[in-house]
């Protein structure tokens, strides 16, 4: 069975923890060098972390905490150019190697390539930034690995909206019982949920105290055989590290 099984990737977050030291850090320089004394410190990017999407992050940024404005540019520009330029500045921070892939990542990959596994990618985020993440972490050919990476603007809603995981069930023509999804979110973990997807969520800093309920398992990090993840729900058969093993397992 596990050979016609998919797994489902989130990018930020899961991937790798690119939140706090990544995008927020590339959002920062962007207001800066569009001559905007916006400062998106750690703590506020939590809260901003509520709405999906950067070009809607900025949009609700504006709206709600009406920070001063320097141009007189529309609105809609404005907004773009800052994405734009924030996109930039991340794929440029990425290139330094400054965010390194969380525990277990590249291990599962391997493994479920090796089984001849199919792979896919479902993430709110701009695709040249998930580009970006996999070629400085994993090289180049990485991005073949994924048979395809579902990004950004390509449904009209983002998660916690369903339609990123509906597009990738319907692109790679599968059942939602036949693949299993890793997210970090209550926002993630909704989207897939709304999807029949069963999940396991991998918490960060940013959402360790979010509402997981219908997620299969819990976990501080995917974990490898000799730094065993911590159960924070869910049952995990008595294994310490996420394989190919454990989640043949959970499909019982
Ligand atoms: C992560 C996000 C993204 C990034 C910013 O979603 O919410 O908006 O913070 O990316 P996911 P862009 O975990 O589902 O990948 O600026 O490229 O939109
Ligand atoms: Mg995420």
């Amino acid at each position: 069975m596990i050979e016609q099984f998919t797994l489902i990737f989130d990018v930020d977050g899961t991937i790798a923890d690119t939140e706090r030291d990544g995008h927020r850090v590339a959002f920062n320089q962007a207001f800066a060098e569009a001559g905007l004394d916006w400062e998106w410190s750690v703590s506020l990017y939590g809260e901003l972390l509520a709405i999906s999407g950067g070009k809607e992050r900025i949009n609700f940024y504006i709206s709600q905490y009406k920070p001063k404005l320097k141009s007189s540019i529309p609105l809609l520009e404005l907004i773009s150019n800052l994405h734009s330029s924030k996109t930039n500045y991340y794929r440029k921070l990425l290139s330094t190697g400054a965010i390194p892939l969380r525990p277990g990542i590249k291990r599962l990959l391997t493994e479920a390539r090796n089984n001849k596994m199919r792979l896919a990618i479902a993430t709110t985020s701009t695709i040249t930034n998930v580009t970006a993440l996999l070629e400085n972490t994993l090289g180049k050919e990485s991005i073949s690995w994924f048979e395809i990476i579902a990004a950004g603007d390509i449904v009209p809603a983002k998660k916690p909206a369903p339609d990123i995981y509906y597009y990738v069930l319907e692109k790679m023509n599968i059942q939602s019982n036949n693949c299993i999804v890793f997210e970090d979110s209550h926002h993630g973990l909704q989207a897939a949920l709304q999807t029949g997807l069963k999940t396991i969520v991998t918490v960060n800093n940013y959402t360790i105290n979010q509402n997981f309920t219908g997620a299969t398992l819990v976990l501080n990090h995917l974990g490898e055989p000799e730094k065993p993840f911590t159960i924070l729900a869910g049952n995990a058969l008595g294994r310490n590290y996420c394989d190919l093993k454990l989640i043949e397992l959970l499909q019982d």
